[in-house]
């Protein structure tokens, strides 16, 4: 730390006035980086409702002064009614390093370091995007691909049992079926056939809108050295899993999972039976639409995965037909414990209603056929209320496509544009009101629950991203950065919420596999965020602040899952969101 910061950074101690100590939690700002032209603002904690306008300066990291300005006046947080004051440095555009000292009668408080730079969040979104190939099941994880984390391989799940609530006749209870590979899929060691078809409906979806950018991406992944971009040979790791779900008859298994969840030991150390249970419509029906839209995007690529689009089609087909013949088949787990056993206790991912289900499998099944059958489903199928996606909700994911490929239909993909961008509306005016973060996101309580970095925060901004490529507005690009801003550092916690970034970022993710490296956490994984729900308090030491408010109900600690765990259906939407900030570029 240059002598003159350092000097002014202890000054911090001594002079402030408040409680606070001088740290860089006290301004708030997204930690990773910003391109020089973008929009660039930071939080300053202040001490009072009535405190005067800090004055700011930022220096370089020659310890230079190159900006100077004055914070807004103090507002108080809708969440939390803590003061705070914003400060717009945008007109600070030169790339390089930079601290953000902000300062009032009795106040002195020095930022996290700023990076101005032309690419902020290519390396981000690399990463992110490699966080999936440590989620890898069934193979070693050595270097170079490893990266400073090598591991044995886990899970070959070549023995896998056919649970009682999935038996058929032609596979009866404790048949042993192989459905090895694919990526575990969160901090636990089990695989989920809904998460992971949402997952890779995002996947597939991010990819179709920036191939040029993703084609040129590299990952350092044992495929690097096939004709094919890296980013694709990664999810085909999880299709080919995806696709030994699915039964003879069409159905696709739920989930295949131990019973209970292991304890926070090795992979190789897992000893419990794995079992496929119940076959469901609505991962039928995710599988069907991960599988035909995999046939599309993976078309140019018959050379390197050959008879794939053909074998995916006929699944995708085969599992509609199955899905439309057991329409109304859920996951409900405690249900099911009372009928079979072993007990299961895993996730569950349940949802009771398959309409968006049906709704995203047809349409993907029509733009791959171009069946009119299919598309007359589909439009039958969309609901009337709008949802943002999630893995229980994946209708506007169908809607999405619409929007983007709306020959023939073109009415309907206005309507559906109409409702996407009503949607967006009050979320981008409170940015500019009420929020304390110049954030679309964070500023309700109902924004913080389990996940909300990504359901909420990341899935915002992509939504943002689709406005602004169907509208070419800039205020949606702006809004969509604005969502990046909250999630790397500029919110009520302080986190840069993707480990492995920024000054302060997670260290005790709850994840299993972070949990074994000396090293860790693994890097480039999404954390959940604050969860006002607090579903694990008093669970294995979990204990919040008193009286903690929605936007702080968070806890950098292993054992709480409700706050601080990653999964693959979270960092599908940080990539998203970085590569499509960074392929604006
Ligand atoms: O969406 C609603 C929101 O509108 C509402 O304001 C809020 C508060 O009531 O609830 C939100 O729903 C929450 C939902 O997550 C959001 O997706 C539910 O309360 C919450 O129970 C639900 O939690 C799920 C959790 O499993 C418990 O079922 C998470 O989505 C889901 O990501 C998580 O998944 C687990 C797997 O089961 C096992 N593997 C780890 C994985 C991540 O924790
Ligand atoms: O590790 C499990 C995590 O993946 C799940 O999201 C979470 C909720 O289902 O459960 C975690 O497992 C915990 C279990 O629920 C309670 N006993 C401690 C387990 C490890 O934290």
């Amino acid at each position: 730390m240059k002598k003159s910061y350092f000097l002014l950074v202890c000054a911090c101690a001594l002079l402030t006035g408040c409680k606070h100590t001088s740290s860089s939690l006290e301004i708030r700002l997204n930690q990773v980086g910003f391109r020089p032209l973008q929009e660039k603002t930071a939080t300053i904690d202040v001490c009072a409702a009535d405190a005067a306008p800090c004055s700011v300066s930022i220096l370089s990291a020659s310890g230079d002064t190159v900006w100077t300005g004055t914070a807004s006046p103090t507002m108080l947080n809708p969440i939390s009614g803590k003061p705070r004051q914003l400060v717009d440095f945008s007109t600070l555009t030169t790339p390089g390093t930079y601290h953000l000292i902000a300062s009032s009668p009795h106040h002195l408080t020095a930022s996290s370091p700023i990076t101005i730079s032309p690419r902020p969040y290519r390396f981000l979104t690399r990463q992110a995007l490699r966080a999936f190939y440590y989620q890898r099941t069934a193979m070693p994880i050595d270097e170079p691909y490893a990266e400073g984390y090598p591991r044995p391989a886990g899970h070959p799940d070549t023995l896998v049992l056919v649970h009682a609530s999935a038996a058929t006749a032609e596979r009866p209870e404790n048949t042993i079926i192989s459905s090895s590979g694919g990526w575990y899929d969160a901090g636990d060691y089990n695989k989920y056939v809904v998460n992971s078809g949402y997952t890779m409906g995002v996947f597939l979806m991010a990819y179709e809108q920036q191939r040029a950018y993703y084609d040129t991406l590299h990952l350092n992944i044992p495929e690097s050295t096939l004709p094919v971009p890296d980013m694709l040979a990664e999810a085909m790791y999880n299709i080919r899993w995806m696709m030994t779900m699915q039964d003879t008859d069409g159905g696709a298994y739920h989930k295949l999972t131990e019973p209970d969840f292991e304890g926070f030991i090795h992979p190789t150390e897992c000893q419990k039976p794995r079992y496929v249970v119940l076959k469901t419509t609505p991962a039928t029906l995710d599988l069907a639409a991960t599988l035909a839209l995999a046939a599309r995007i993976y078309a140019p690529y018959e050379h390197v995965y050959p008879g794939f689009v053909d074998e995916a089609t006929e699944a995708a087909k085969h599992a509609y037909e199955w899905a439309k013949a057991n329409p109304a088949i859920y996951y409900d787990q405690p249900a099911m414990n009372e009928q079979f056993t072993p007990a299961i206790t895993t996730g569950a991912y349940d949802d009771y209603d398959a309409q968006d289900e049906f709704y995203w499998a047809a349409t993907e099944l029509y733009l791959l056929t171009h069946d009119p059958v299919y598309r007359d489903e589909a439009l039958g199928y969309c609901p009337a209320q709008f949802t943002p996606a999630t893995w229980g909700n994946v209708a506007e994911l169908a809607s999405l496509e619409w929007m983007l490929h709306p020959a023939g239909v073109e009415a309907f993909a206005q309507e559906c544009q109409t409702a996407l961008l009503a949607h967006l509306q009050p979320y981008i005016e409170e940015a500019e009101s009420i929020s304390v973060h110049r954030s679309p996101y964070g500023n309700r309580a109902e924004d913080f629950f389990w996940g909300c970095n990504s359901e909420g925060c990341c899935w915002r901004g992509i939504e943002c991203l689709y406005a602004y490529r169907l509208t070419g507005n800039e205020l949606y690009r702006i809004n969509a950065e604005r969502c990046l801003n909250h999630v790397l550092g500029q919110n009520a916690t302080g986190y840069c919420f993707v480990t492995g970034f920024g000054a302060h970022s997670p260290q005790q993710p709850h994840h299993r596999l972070s949990n074994i490296y000396a090293n860790g956490p693994l890097p480039g994984f999404l954390i959940g965020g604050p969860n006002r729900e607090r579903q694990d308090e008093g669970i294995d030491g979990v204990q919040y602040p008193k009286n903690v408010s929605a936007d702080e109900s968070y806890l950098d600690f292993r054992p709480s899952y409700a706050t601080n765990e990653v999964t693959i259906n979270w960092n599908v939407t940080l990539f998203a969101l970085t590569a499509g900030l960074d392929a604006q570029q």
